[in-house]
């Protein structure tokens, strides 16, 4: 099984060791009121990709492939948290302070949820993590290495904090990373078209990129003609 990608065919082997990746795609980085607006940014792009992760999502469901969720968090009293990323920006909101969401980007709060389009199922994993990389500090090189997962697919937001921190420690770690381009974003449209570039040059050093119509070719699931 192969799948058309960036730098060159990204080789799949059997499915079971193939897991989908879905970053961060919470209602604190994807709506008003949360993190990724009390940092300055204009969060409204970043959902232009939640129709292309469903539709990766529901070929994982419908394959019965591994499916694993991040959420980026902190504990209620922020033992977990840095105090170097707690005080980190100007803005007018903090970590742990009360937005109209409840407290940013704190585990439990309303705005810390998936969004509802994304919702995990109870089959799926989901992995609370405190950095921007998915590997830090959290048990999932552990659940990836129980399973026997060799090949991550990785998607979400945004590109190039949590989506390239991930794939890099994934790399570093063995796995055979693929950066979905169409299934990722990022608040400044050149981070992302740089993050992918960097991600296949000099022969894929970080991993490949391939759309997400290819993925899906690829598995033999969706048709392409159906990712917008
Ligand atoms: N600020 C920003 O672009 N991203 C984050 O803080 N977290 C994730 O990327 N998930």
């Amino acid at each position: 099984m192969r799948i058309d990608a960036q730098p060159y065919d990204y080789e799949l082997p059997n499915l079971s060791q193939v897991a989908l990746v879905i970053i961060d795609m919470q209602r604190d980085f994807l709506e008003p009121g949360g993190f990724g607006e009390a940092l300055g940014n204009d969060v409204h792009r970043l959902q232009a990709i939640v129709p292309t992760v469903k539709l990766l999502l529901d070929s994982f469901r419908a394959q019965n492939l591994t499916i694993i969720h991040t959420i980026e968090c902190h504990l209620p009293d922020l033992s977990d948290c840095p105090v170097s990323k707690q005080k980190r920006g100007r803005g007018t909101l903090n970590i742990g302070d009360l937005g109209p969401m409840g407290r940013i980007l704190i585990k439990g709060e309303p705005g810390n949820d998936i969004i509802s389009e994304l919702a995990p199922l109870p089959s799926e994993i989901v992995i609370h993590k405190p950095g921007k990389g998915a590997f830090c500090r959290t048990n999932l090189e552990v659940l990836l290495n129980e399973r026997e997962i060799t090949h991550l697919l990785i998607t979400g937001v945004t590109t190039e904090v949590c989506v390239q921190t991930t794939m890099r420690e994934a790399n570093d770690r063995g796995y055979e990373c693929l950066m979905v381009e169409d299934a990722t974003e990022s608040y400044f449209p050149e981070f992302k078209q740089a993050t992918l570039a960097m991600v296949r040059a000099q022969s894929g050093i970080v991993g490949w990129t391939a759309s997400a119509a290819a993925v899906l070719q690829g598995l033999g699931g969706v048709k392409s003609a159906a990712v917008r």
